[in-house]
């Protein structure tokens, strides 16, 4: 017979949409430090597009000196540079949210943790001489199709202002864990943003326009935007870096242990700094206890792992909590800002156990 920790048994990504194919992260059974790609969560807004030798090619174009079409072979050739980053969707842990919000329900697994290798975008806007007066870069994907709210087809298209551009860790990837960057996950080339939240980093890019307006695309006015009131849309604002946050890996939700030490583990992120302190209660909040981090300071986008060793001998009915503070001082609120379309959920995290 089969032994129940045999090592054929693995943690698989969780559907929530074949077409197009959402797919959350076993984040609660991952261990590893990097998320290895074929546990990479996946988050697309149209089916996948079709790869042409048109794939390989990147214009950039607009409000510039010089437009060129940078081939792959050839970004491939020029210093490179590797980023390892939290790549976390907006919408991660939205169905969290009281009152609920529409979109894809997601709990804890919309997020990844990965190494990408590409080139510099600066190196490639310094090349085609970005033009006074240019106020944003918009990245185009080849990925297209029709909104449930608007006529039309369109692409997945969105922008960055200039300074973010410009940023020395923005990147043209073309490599995700030191392999070619997957199909799912934008191959041949992607935008990568740190510190943003996912829907900044355009996957399967087709082409780069730089212009002197701001750039109106539905992916960047209609949704990811925080609306926080349910009757009208004041006091929008667009969503950009991930907020701090954390979850508890071990033990899972309405658990029964028994008396003893057991190891709560989980990690922490945030797209404003490093992780200085997660701590957990055993109170509701009136006293908190620091857990032990994992910390590299060289990592400046990476997510944290956290551990405690939690002894108990009393039976009954338990809430842990954890909250995260990073390096700015953002710590996790304990009631999350509602918004209309669900973006950004970090309240303190919370498990139920038992004990008996
Ligand atoms: N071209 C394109 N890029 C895209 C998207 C998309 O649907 N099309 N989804 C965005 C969103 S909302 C997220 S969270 C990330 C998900 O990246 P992943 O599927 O590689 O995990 O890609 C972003 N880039
Ligand atoms: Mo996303």
């Amino acid at each position: 017979m089969k032994s129940f920790h045999s090592d054929t048994m693995k943690p698989t990504l969780k559907t929530l949409k074949l077409i197009p194919e959402n797919k959350e992260t076993p984040i609660h059974f991952l261990r590893n430090w990097i998320t290895p790609s074929e546990y990479f969560y996946r988050r697309n807004h149209f089916k996948y597009p079709e790869i042409t030798p048109q794939s390989f090619l990147l214009p950039i174009y607009g409000h510039v000196e010089a437009p060129l079409v940078f081939h792959h072979s050839y970004l491939k050739s020029m210093p490179s540079k590797k980023i390892t980053m939290v790549l976390e969707c907006s919408g991660n842990k939205r169905t969290y949210f009281e009152p609920k919000a529409y979109g894809e329900q997601w709990e804890d697994g919309a997020i990844s943790h990965g190494i990408w290798k590409g080139v510099t975008l600066k190196s490639l806007l310094d090349m085609v001489v970005v033009k006074h007066g240019a106020k944003e870069i918009v990245f185009i994907g080849h990925d297209k199709g029709t909104r449930t709210d608007m006529e039309g087809i369109f692409h997945y298209a969105r922008s960055l202002p200039i300074d973010v551009a410009l940023q020395p860790d923005v990147l043209i990837a073309y490599e995700l864990n030191g392999s070619t960057i997957p199909y799912e996950h934008g191959y041949p080339l992607r935008l990568i943003v740190p510190q943003w939240y996912g829907m900044a980093s355009v996957k399967w890019l087709k082409e780069i326009q730089i212009i002197d307006h701001p750039f109106k695309g539905p992916f960047q006015t209609v949704d990811y935007v925080y609306y926080p009131h349910k009757a009208n849309d004041l006091d929008a604002r667009p969503v950009t870096n991930i907020k701090i946050n954390s979850i508890i890996q071990q033990p899972l939700d309405y658990s029964i242990l028994d008396t003893g030490t057991h190891e709560i583990c989980g990690i922490a992120w945030s797209g404003h700094g490093s992780i200085t302190t997660v701590e957990l209660s055993f109170d509701n909040g009136s006293t908190w206890i620091k857990a032990k981090l994992s910390v590299d300071p060289k990592q400046k986008y990476s997510w944290t792992f956290w551990r405690y060793l939690w002894n108990v001998q009393k039976k009954g009915e338990y809430t842990i909590l954890c909250r995260a503070e990073d390096s700015s001082g953002n710590v996790q609120p304990f009631e999350a800002e509602w918004n209309k379309k669900g973006y950004g959920f970090n309240a303190v995290y919370k498990v139920h156990i038992k004990i008996e």
